[in-house]
């Protein structure tokens, strides 16, 4: 997270850490009490045995607790050379217990995507263009960007299935994937971090996966009822 200011888990208690061989890879959104949203590029390659998800802690190598991962789904039209459809659940072996530390986020929906709504990003990635790692949970609110200015960014690049998001020195980075973007307004997930050339770069905004595009196989896969959303 790049321009952000340090969080208190408490303040975004659906975000984890996707760990992979004990090691932050991206964040992930807990979703209900046995699922977790992130990023299919994060799984790409990688076994599901080898997953872990840190819950509850605001720091990246240590505090709250570790959940076995017993399989991960990626979106079923997820391209690997787009982005497109970016997303990736994940199951828990145990469903975790919510507490003030631990809560799931419900989903967001295409109403609430228009140009300036206020989004706040969060994660364990760089606060400088991948030079400078964070040991603590940053949050930052960006705005969205027209789908015209998202495009012009990155020519032939963005699907439905994406949005922007930027503002002035702020932006998510590297290690942030797979996290949250909430709607300041609503209090839902409205995107994944996904991609994005360089960070906080005014030429290049963030590219996020929209989450109103995959609820109905985020449903199909979780079984969360259309009742769990806001
Ligand atoms: C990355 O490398 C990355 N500014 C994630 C998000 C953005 C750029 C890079 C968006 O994981």
């Amino acid at each position: 997270i790049v321009g952000g200011q340090i969080m208190d888990i408490t303040n975004v208690p659906y975000f984890v850490s996707l760990l992979f061989n004990d090691r932050h890879i991206c964040g992930g959104s807990i979703i209900s009490e046995s699922w977790i949203i992130s990023a299919a590029h994060c799984g790409e390659g990688k076994n599901a045995e080898n997953f872990t998800i840190r819950s509850g802690s605001s720091r990246k190598s240590r505090g709250g607790k570790i959940h076995a991962v017993e399989s991960v789904y990626s979106h079923p039209n997820y391209s690997s050379s787009t982005l497109d459809n970016d997303f990736m659940l994940l199951k828990l072996k145990e469903p975790l217990e919510f507490d003030a530390k631990r809560q799931p986020i419900t989903l967001g929906e295409s109403y609430m995507y228009y140009q300036g709504a206020h989004v706040l990003t969060s994660g364990l990635g760089t606060t400088q263009d991948a030079m400078q790692s964070s040991e603590f949970l940053r949050g930052v609110v960006v705005e969205i960007s027209s789908s015209k200015k998202c495009k012009a960014a990155y020519p032939s690049m963005i699907t439905k299935n994406m949005f922007c998001a930027a503002a002035d020195k702020k932006d998510s980075c590297q290690g942030d994937s797979g996290g949250p973007v909430e709607s300041v307004y609503y209090g839902t997930l409205l995107g994944v971090v996904s991609f994005g050339i360089a960070c906080a770069d005014e030429k290049y905004p963030g590219v996020y996966s929209k989450v109103s595009e995959a609820t109905e196989w985020i449903e199909s896969v979780t079984n969360i009822g259309a009742d769990m959303r806001k």
